[in-house]
């Protein structure tokens, strides 16, 4: 044989040994085996006892279809800022979303959009309670620390938001986000400098734990939190990296501390590895390390966790309290907000992040099959965010004590 077909001959293996490689890997796909298997999980130097009872796992899987929303309603429904809802609006939006959690906590326990198993399911997920199907070694799944979590939340969110709407008859009704990255005041913006997105929305901080949370005699209240959230004034504090740390941080002090780790998490764009946390396929072992995560998750979104505290502290309870899904849409918003930031801020092309299935309990407790690929524009899924001065603190300088460890 000569030199070049030697030479060939190594070009052609090293190709297709590559190739093997490549369709060797392979996305998570969570599927009814899966929930079948559901074992104990383990978190936060816990057990957890979170499995799907299984009156919930006979019937058919639904496949979700993109934009099926939007072609039923072309109008999109518009999650606003709650700090910006007032007078007539706010009143509505108080009595449904109270009636909304009412009506979620009463239905049976086994009722797959219980606010019971609502949080059932973000805990098996989210604890190693599921195992990778069809693969040895036990392999759990995880959709946190990495690249599952921006749209697995995203999912979660929008089955929550739908089954409210169910639940309330109003198909129209829209989850409103907690704006907590936006400490700046409509009298405040010169001082910051330029807007972004222009003098358009609303100004108005909302970095305060809304109010419509945190009455202890409605259905939206949770009992286990910090004292931080009922502290008058008190602004969430991005920073926090120890849930412990002293909790009086007045706006003073936390409002450029914010500014400059939601600077930090919203600059990261060129290595999507550094927005959506490392890769998780079938055969890599669950991610702990926090540090694993992408920027927006590690900070701002572990220290509103901890900063809420209590059963906010640990994936097994946080979704408990109805003040997750409002805290969680505004991570939803940041992830879309990144992207109209421009500069290379686009999702990863990974086919085993973009195929990547997951399964969920819909408004008519129906179990729906739904795709990473499927979920990268919000519109499709018929919902918008309100502008709220997004992007304001674009222009913050870091400072070494918020970098990342
Ligand atoms: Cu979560």
């Amino acid at each position: 044989m000569k030199v070049q077909e030697v030479i060939l001959l190594i070009h052609v293996l090293a190709f297709s040994t590559s190739h093997w490689v490549c369709v060797q890997s392979a996305p998570i796909v969570i599927t009814r085996t899966t929930l079948r298997n559901c074992i104990s999980g383990f978190v936060a130097g816990e057990v957890t006892s979170c499995c799907p009872p299984d009156i919930n796992l006979n019937g058919p899987i639904v496949d979700f279809i993109p934009r099926r929303d939007r072609i039923r309603n072309p109008r999109l429904r518009v999650r606003k800022a709650l700090q910006c809802l007032s007078g007539h609006e706010l009143e509505t939006y108080t009595q449904k979303l109270q009636r909304g959690y009412k009506l979620m906590r009463a239905l049976p326990q086994d009722d797959p959009r219980s606010l019971f198993q609502q949080n059932q399911i973000h805990c098996a997920y989210g604890s190693g309670a599921f195992m990778q199907d069809g693969i040895p070694g036990n392999l759990t799944v995880d959709i946190h620390s990495n690249w599952h979590f921006l749209p697995w939340h995203r999912m979660f969110v929008y089955f929550h938001e739908k089954i409210l709407q169910k639940l309330l008859n109003d198909h129209k009704f829209s989850l409103h986000f907690w704006n907590f990255d936006n400490g700046v005041n409509a009298n405040e913006t010169d001082s910051y400098g330029e807007h972004r997105h222009g003098p358009r929305g609303c100004f108005k901080a909302g970095h305060f734990f809304p109010p419509l949370y945190n009455d202890n005699s409605s259905s939206t209240f949770h009992v286990n939190r910090s004292i931080r959230p009922f502290i008058p004034n008190l602004p969430v504090d991005l920073s926090l990296r120890n849930r412990n740390e002293p909790p009086l941080r007045f706006a003073d002090v936390a409002v450029p501390r914010n500014r400059e780790v939601m600077q930090r998490a919203m600059a990261a764009g060129t290595i999507p590895r550094d927005f959506f946390g490392i890769d998780i396929k079938v055969g890599t072992t669950r991610s702990i390390p926090l540090s694993d995560g992408g920027s927006l998750e590690f900070l701002p979104h572990n220290s509103v966790h901890r900063w809420i505290a209590g059963s906010s502290s640990s994936p097994a309870t946080a979704t408990k309290d109805p003040v997750f899904y409002t805290f969680h849409a505004n991570v939803d918003r940041l992830w879309h907000v990144w992207e109209k930031l421009g500069m290379n801020r686009t999702a990863p092309a990974d086919p085993d992040w973009l195929g990547a299935q997951f399964l969920f309990w819909d408004e008519n407790k129906v179990l729906r099959r739904i795709k990473i690929g499927d979920c990268l524009n919000i519109e499709d899924f018929g919902y918008t965010y309100e502008p709220v001065n997004d992007a304001n603190w674009m222009d913050s300088a870091n400072s070494p004590d918020t970098s990342p460890p």
